[in-house]
């Protein structure tokens, strides 16, 4: 592995060239680096843990695809079945057997959901959660909570998370102002918040949609409580709860975020592991509302790539491999080993430096408290201590999140090898930071 600060030359060529064609040079915000400076990265292949860039750097990769590669990179499960299917066909336009077997393993796996309709993102499927939502409580208002994400939709892009923070931008223009007068938004584990609002207008309210584990801003577990208060309020005043689980499902455990808290929303919206990487959302819960969708109820909903059984076929593979027995126990075991070192390294350098964990999610944040489990501390953590560690980082063949703002995710493929090499880079990148603050 490099010490020397890593060539890229040819991902700035690429770079340039991206921002002549399309939007600030990426397709999706938070890629363009500018939460952390310099040019973006531009890779090439990705191989079990690492990722290759366009210069044949390798990077141990902690990003993952932002969640979906659980398996690693390539996964030979993946790829067979892909093959397998390439030879049948791209899609139809029709439905298959196979997204049949996925929703009745999405149903088997996760209690809650009774009956599940598949689409293409995640945004798609946040998106559509809160429209069968509102048909079924012929209600309008919904609510989120701050620094939560839960992809582009309209009236979800209000004091949004991720990429949305990551550009200091967490209302979007573009929006319409009526949209965003029917979301309130509150502050993440404030259950007293929660409370108040529902005495004042709980009737009105269509859906509460949350990350139960907050992945978007940074990583930030709920507290004890929080959630189960989502629940009561929801019951009493017949609103639907949406449990986002784009990032958490099949990620910190099997049964995603709801079966480690044990709390039963109505619906759940799921995405990246279920697609193996491949573009895949899926929303469902109970029937009782999931019948409000069209064909056979009257809320709209459709989508001509709904169900493509390439993306299914990855999503099955991946889905027998993590039911195999131990495989979170494994994943969880090296993430815990992963943050113990990097605490150990933090310490030894005498950087402020605290962790979160749930599963193999991760989040590592440069503050002087012990736990981090509000908006407001995550945005007070220190910005320039975080850059000085990725772009170290980065140079000692480290690939992280390019943003304070994300979660960091490990995969199967996260050997003890890999584990030595991070720690290592970070030895060095918690000394960088110590220099810089001295
Ligand atoms: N929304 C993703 C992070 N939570 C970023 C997706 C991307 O830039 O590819």
């Amino acid at each position: 592995m490099s010490l020397a600060p890593l060539s890229t030359d040819h991902s700035t060529e690429l770079y340039d060239l991206a921002r002549r064609y399309i939007p600030g040079g990426v397709n999706s915000p938070v890629r363009a680096f500018k939460g952390v400076g310099g040019n973006p990265l531009f890779f090439k292949a990705g191989e079990g843990a690492y990722l290759i860039d366009a210069d044949d750097n390798r990077y141990v990769d902690y990003v993952c695809g932002w969640g979906p590669f659980i398996l690693g990179h390539c996964h030979p499960a993946i790829i067979n079945a892909l093959q397998l299917q390439l030879k049948r066909g791209l899609g139809y336009g029709a439905s298959t057997e196979a997204e049949v077997e996925i929703a009745e393993k999405i149903c088997n796996i996760l209690p809650s959901i009774e009956s599940v309709r598949l689409v293409s993102s995640g945004t798609e499927a946040t998106m559509s959660a809160i429209r069968v939502a509102r048909g079924f409580t012929r209600r309008d208002k919904v609510v989120k909570f701050e620094g939560c994400y839960h992809g582009h939709v309209d009236s979800l892009l209000v004091k949004a998370g991720s990429g949305a923070l990551t550009m200091g931008e967490p209302d979007s223009l573009g929006v319409p102002r009526a949209f965003t007068d029917l979301t309130y938004v509150l502050p993440f584990n404030d259950s007293d918040a929660v409370e108040n609002l529902f005495a004042r207008h709980g009737d009105e309210i269509a859906c509460l949609i949350v990350e139960p584990v907050a992945g978007n801003m940074n990583l930030v577990p709920p507290q004890a409580g929080f959630l189960e208060t989502l629940r009561e309020v929801c019951d009493r005043h017949g609103s639907v709860l949406i449990f986002d689980e784009v990032m958490t499902g099949f990620r910190v455990a099997l049964g995603g975020a709801q079966s480690i808290y044990n709390i039963k929303p109505d619906l759940t919206t799921l995405g990246k592991v279920i697609g193996g990487g491949l573009p895949v959302g899926a929303f469902g819960g109970r029937k009782d509302i999931m019948d409000c969708l069209a064909p056979d109820g009257p809320v709209y909903q459709a989508g001509t790539l709904s169900g493509n059984p390439l993306a299914v076929t990855a999503g099955l593979a991946t889905l027998k491999e993590i039911s195999k027995p131990g495989f979170y126990d494994q994943l969880g075991r090296q993430t815990q080993k992963l943050l113990a070192g990097l605490q150990q390294r933090a310490d030894a350098a005498g950087v402020p430096f605290t962790t979160n964990q749930a599963g193999a999610m991760f989040g590592c944040f440069f503050s002087d408290e012990k736990t981090v489990s509000h908006f407001d501390q995550v945005m007070a953590c220190n910005l320039d201590n975080f850059k000085t560690f990725f772009h170290t980082m980065l140079d000692n063949g480290i690939y992280l999140a390019p943003s304070a703002y994300e979660a960091g995710f490990v995969s199967a493929a996260h050997l003890d090898r890999e584990l030595e090499l991070t720690l290592d880079a970070a030895e060095k990148a918690f000394s960088a930071v110590a220099s810089g603050n001295q």
